[in-house]
């Protein structure tokens, strides 16, 4: 092994990446991504920077990564691009202040956007491994992400054998990618558990231009602790899909699950594991969080399918200890078969997002704080969304200490349309808008979710357009959000300010 590839530092390997290079790396989330070689990367920017020389790199990515790449990069200002998503507080801020061009993508299009050539090319891929055989055959860590096609695409690959994650993940990985139109046949993933590829990523190991060892472990943060509104609305989740157990719209073995990121997604699982009416499920997701592996351990999750192990180190400590407990309920599948709208459609799921606001009508926006400031991306929350079984958005009713109130007459950006949106749940109850006109919407979402210092200055909202199909005003339609610009707050929004 050790004559075949050459063994290089950190530092060195960032030396083959020049200013303008564009980099498809591994990782899905802070799960599976390289960090020693992009800190390397960006200390040379730094250097370069010092020198008043130019020094950037394109970025393609799984989803978010952890702070050793998005957030190092963000910092040292080397970034010349950035997709599909990001969660970075740095890159964050960069993205918004122009630093840092973004284009926020469906996670389960990158990979086929960037074979169709939509995009420009990698020059390099830099991937996390765990094990590595002399014929260029080797195995991720804790996620999948765009890998298998960054490992295609790219002219160089740098690989990051990190030995924290043991060589024995191999099979726990299906790796798989589809025939680009007019030869792309069916995904043959008919339940959760389907494997239709490869446990390995085979590459012509002359493209491996080098490999650098290191052992660290991942980045993925903790969560905010539940409180009582994450704990309602997990709850509120779990009372609709018994009822829609009960009522023979959902099969009493259920249908596989699809959760969200975050805190409100982590404690909607914890919920779903704790009510006696949902039997154990199965999992066909992007992102396995502590919450999924919690009700593992109990029962309630027979299987899951996923993207990213994206748990704390305590959590991967756990599972990398009985590893072989977990070899037949956990699966790692590329974004674009996690993510996948056919195999969505066909395995009929129930996907649970969370909104950053929804507006009376249904409309989602899950991404932009007052239409104009990137929070995050909208992930893999379209993917699934628009192909679900059922689609369920979670939000808490108010932000920032009711200030804000999470159900407006119009959101300020649209991420997912009144089309796609089934279910809307907040703390204070669940709107069904299935078979319901836009006015019916409106009255169901005032009366089941919005918090009640709200609700009137929503039922005045409906009532200024006279009879018509959707009662929107254009002129006050972003009168809340307005008056929280002017006054911090959209409590006392007065609708005769705005018409
Ligand atoms: O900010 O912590 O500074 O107070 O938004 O909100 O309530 O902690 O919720 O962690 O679950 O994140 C939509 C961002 C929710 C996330 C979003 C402020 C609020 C707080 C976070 P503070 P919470 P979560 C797959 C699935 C992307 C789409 C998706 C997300 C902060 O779930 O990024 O689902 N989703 N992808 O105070 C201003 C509002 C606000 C607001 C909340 N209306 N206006 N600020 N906040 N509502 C993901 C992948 O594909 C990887």
């Amino acid at each position: 092994m050790q004559q075949t590839f050459k063994f290089v530092t950190a530092e060195e390997a960032a030396s083959y990446v020049n200013d303008g290079d564009i980099i498809g790396f591994s990782g899905f989330t802070p799960a599976g991504c390289p960090k020693d070689v992009p800190t390397a990367i960006a200390k040379r920017a730094e250097a370069f920077h010092a020198e008043g020389k130019p020094f950037k790199i394109g970025i393609y990515t799984g989803a978010s990564t952890g702070d050793s790449l998005d957030g190092v990069l963000a910092r040292a200002n080397a970034i010349l691009f950035r997709t599909p998503y990001q969660s970075n507080k740095d890159l964050r801020s960069a993205l918004n202040d122009e630093r840092a061009p973004y284009f926020d993508m469906h996670l389960s299009s990158l990979a086929q956007e960037l074979r169709f050539g939509f995009m420009k090319k990698p020059t390099f891929a830099i991937l996390e491994i765990c094990d590595l055989t002399a014929d260029g055959e080797f195995v991720l860590t804790s996620a999948v992400g765009i890998s298998p096609t960054v490992a295609q695409l790219a002219d160089h690959i740098i690989l990051e054998w990190n030995h924290n994650h043991p060589k024995e993940l191999r099979g726990f990985h299906d790796i798989y990618e589809p025939l680009d139109p007019p030869f792309r046949r069916e995904l043959q993933v008919y339940k959760p558990t389907d494997r239709i590829g490869s446990a390995v990523i085979k590459v012509d190991p002359s493209k491996i231009l080098c490999v650098v060892e290191t052992n660290r472990k991942d980045e993925v943060g903790g969560f905010t602790p539940t409180d009582a509104v994450t704990d309602q609305i997990g709850a509120n989740v779990a009372i609709f899909l018994a009822n829609e157990i009960k009522a023979g719209r959902v099969p009493k073995e259920c249908l596989p699950i699809q959760s969200g990121v975050g805190n409100i997604a982590n404690a909607v699982m914890a919920s779903l594991g704790e009510n006696p009416d949902i039997p154990p499920f199965e999992m066909y997701t992007e992102v396995i969080q502590d919450s999924v592996i919690d009700l593992i351990n109990k029962g309630n999750i027979t299987f899951a399918s996923g993207c990213s192990l994206t748990v704390t180190v305590p959590v991967l400590d756990a599972i990398y200890a009985n590893l072989e407990f977990y070899r037949d309920k956990l699966l790692l599948r590329p974004q674009e078969i996690s993510n996948n709208p056919e195999i969505a459609r066909r395995l009929g799921l129930i996907t649970i997002n969370t909104a950053l606001e929804a507006d009376i009508f249904g409309n989602v926006n899950s991404t932009h704080v007052l239409g104009s400031k990137m929070m995050n991306g909208i992930g893999g929350s379209g993917d699934f969304t628009r192909n679900a079984y059922i689609s369920i958005f979670t939000t808490p009713s108010t932000a920032k200490g009711n200030k804000i109130s999470a159900i407006v007459p119009m959101v300020t950006h649209v991420d997912q349309s009144e089309h796609s949106v089934n279910i809307i749940i907040t703390e204070h109850g669940i709107a069904d808008l299935r078979g319901k006109s836009p006015v019916q919407r409106a009255e169901e979402i005032i009366e089941k979710c919005v918090a009640p210092e709200y609700k009137q200055m929503l039922l005045d909202y409906i009532k200024l357009s006279g009879p018509t199909h959707t009662p929107q005003n254009l002129s006050a339609c972003f009168g809340m959000h307005m008056q929280f610009e002017k006054t911090g707050s959209m409590l006392g929004t007065k609708w005769e300010d705005y018409i």
